[in-house]
């Protein structure tokens, strides 16, 4: 497959945006072996749903089920390589004059990849913080044990208050970091052109970033392997792998 395999204007639009807005979700770390985020409730926290772990209420009526959750995910990070997708956009950012990277993902895999100034929309696996005080946590050197013999990990505690250290993730019904979201409407409002790559577009505020995108009269393109919320949204809608179709897509 090569960039001849796309539809001709897309790939035109893609090459002369000179203001380029890419958003990414779970998708494009899924080819790096990290759980999506409806698929990382499997295994162990089949059980639950989403907005019954990730969620202020759910750390503190059980703070270790939910804290072993976010170091089982956080294991399967620091064991994960980024993959085809991340160095795309890397060396994409390389290339053209304007490129920002807004993530709903909560790993550093963008980073590894050498992106630099990734703004993460719903935090991060690996700055945990004290739920009290606010203080910065700092985790120990290497893979955290995979919760085996169940799923509950006693979160640590925090050196300046003795509260529990939670993940430094935004929670649903949690406020996202108010400067990057607020970047990331301005971004999506005033861009050439929007990259939507891997996210199932069910998870507000960041969901409403193509609308305000195409609202303002932007063209969109999502990468997706399957349909999402914002088929409808789309300018071009590509389905299939994002670590495989982006870098050919740029080729
Ligand atoms: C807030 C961090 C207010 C934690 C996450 C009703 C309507 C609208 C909104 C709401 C509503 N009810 C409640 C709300 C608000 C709520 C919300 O949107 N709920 C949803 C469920 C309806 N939102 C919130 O609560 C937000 N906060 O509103 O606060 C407020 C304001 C002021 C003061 C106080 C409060 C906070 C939302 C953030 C929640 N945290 N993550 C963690 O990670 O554990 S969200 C979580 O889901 C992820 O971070 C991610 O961002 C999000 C969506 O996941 P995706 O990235 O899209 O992943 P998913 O698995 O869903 O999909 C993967 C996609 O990839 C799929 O489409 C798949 O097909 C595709 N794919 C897979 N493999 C590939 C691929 N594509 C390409 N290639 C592949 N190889
Ligand atoms: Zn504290």
């Amino acid at each position: 497959m090569t960039s001849a395999d796309f539809q001709p204007k897309m790939v035109t639009a893609l090459r002369e945006a000179k203001k380029k807005t890419v958003l990414t979700g779970a998708g494009v770390s899924a080819e790096s072996g990290i759980p999506t985020f409806r698929d990382a409730l499997t295994g162990l926290w089949q059980h639950f749903d989403a907005e019954r772990l990730a969620t202020p209420e759910a750390f503190q009526r059980d703070p270790a089920l939910v804290w072993g959750w976010y170091e089982w995910r956080r294991m399967k990070v620091l064991a994960a390589q980024p993959n085809a997708v991340h160095l795309a956009i890397s060396a994409l950012a390389d290339r053209v004059s304007h490129l920002s990277l807004f993530t709903q993902n909560v790993d550093d895999l963008h980073e590894r990849a050498g992106s630099t100034d990734v703004q993460h929309l719903h935090g991060s696996l690996l700055h945990p913080r004290c739920f009290e005080c606010g203080n910065p946590f700092t985790l120990p050197d290497g893979i955290p044990e995979e919760p085996h013999a169940g799923r509950r990990l006693s979160p640590p505690k925090c050196q300046a208050c003795g509260g529990l250290v939670r993940p430094g993730v935004v929670w649903f019904n949690e406020a996202l970091p108010a400067h990057i979201l607020s970047s990331a409407m301005e971004s999506a409002r005033s861009c050439d052109l929007l990259i939507v790559l891997g996210t199932s577009g069910v998870v507000y505020p960041v969901a409403h970033l193509p609308e305000v995108a195409r609202s303002s009269g932007r063209k969109i393109i999502q990468i997706n392997s399957a349909p999402s919320e914002l088929d409808s949204i789309c300018t071009w809608n590509v389905r299939g792998r994002a670590g495989q179709l982006f870098p050919t897509l740029l080729s």
